[in-house]
């Protein structure tokens, strides 16, 4: 994993412009949020699915590192006031608290557009590179996790029911989960079948992250986490554990990840990694 998210550094480091290049704010501020320290999940998810199917990763990190930007992009957005209004975020201040509410709109709006841009460099199929502009477009947009994320602030304060808070979950994270590995597997060559299989995979763990990550506002440790806790309960937002307990919730997220793990190994003997990940979104701490 460590090498993976070196090469997305790598990659991002290259590609953004440097700090004290003109206009300085705004380059500051973009950096400080793409290398604040994410675990970078995502780009790993995408090298992992490509990994299985060709054995030098380099080609499509570029499009690793792409989905990542529209990542951090998400997060300066999801801190600002008037959505979750976060001041921290991984261990340091939010864009916004730190550079200005300005600043960080246009920090974060440069990521977006220019990882479009990023994924046209990755030295793959000009096919895919279409197709990847063309599917992120329509998974980030209106239809997918700006969706989410509207019907999540609608829902703030309100009762909702378990199929709104899936459409929310699915569009808001599990979306974007399951498009770096299907990027990643069909840049490697996967066959339909076996992106199928990669899909239900990705659905799984896209749910069971959601969950773990609504679970770790309630029971996380702040320090770990670097991002204030308990906010979903102060502004009423639609979770699993408000809407079927915390224990259930666990169990919910635990069945998941069993099922995500019987999915992927119909791929064949070697799906360790995928399984290894699966764990991983299960127990992680941060
Ligand atoms: C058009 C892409 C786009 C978004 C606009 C603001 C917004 C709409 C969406 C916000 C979506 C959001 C914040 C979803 C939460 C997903 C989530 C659990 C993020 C935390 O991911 P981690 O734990 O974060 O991988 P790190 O810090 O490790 O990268």
């Amino acid at each position: 994993m460590k090498e993976k998210q070196e090469l997305v550094n790598i990659i991002l480091d290259r590609f953004l412009p440097r700090k004290d290049e003109y206009p300085k704010e705004i380059h500051k501020a973009l950096r400080y949020s793409v290398f604040a320290g994410g675990k970078r999940l995502r780009p790993y998810l995408t090298m992992l699915a490509y990994g299985f199917y060709q054995k030098d990763v380099e080609p499509i990190s570029p499009v690793a590192a792409a989905i990542e930007m529209i990542h951090t992009f998400s997060l300066i957005h999801d801190d600002l006031p008037d959505i979750d209004n976060d001041e921290y975020r991984r261990g340091k201040k939010s864009c916004h608290a730190m550079f200005g509410e300005g600043v960080a709109l246009l920090a974060a709006d440069s990521l977006l557009i220019s990882a479009f841009e990023l994924i046209t460099e990755a030295e793959i199929e000009e096919k895919y590179k279409l197709l990847f502009v063309r599917e992120l477009a329509r998974e980030c947009g209106i239809q997918g996790l700006i969706a989410g994320q509207m019907v999540d602030i609608e829902s703030e304060n309100k009762k909702i029911d378990k199929k709104t808070l899936n459409y929310i979950h699915d569009n808001k994270t599990g979306r974007l989960i399951n498009v770096c590995l299907r990027f990643g597997a069909m840049a490697g060559g996967a066959k339909d079948k076996e992106i199928a299989i990669i899909e239900d995979y990705g659905k799984k763990i896209g749910l069971a992250f959601q969950i773990v990550d609504d679970l770790l506002d309630i029971e996380g440790d702040p320090a770990l986490m670097g991002k204030s806790l308990g906010k979903d309960e102060d502004q009423q937002k639609a979770t699993y554990p408000s809407l079927y307990g915390i224990e259930e919730s666990h169990k919910q997220a635990k069945e998941l990840i069993e099922s995500a793990k019987n999915s992927i190994r119909k791929l064949g003997p070697k799906t360790i990694l995928f399984e290894a990940l699966a764990d991983f979104i299960l127990h992680r701490n941060t």
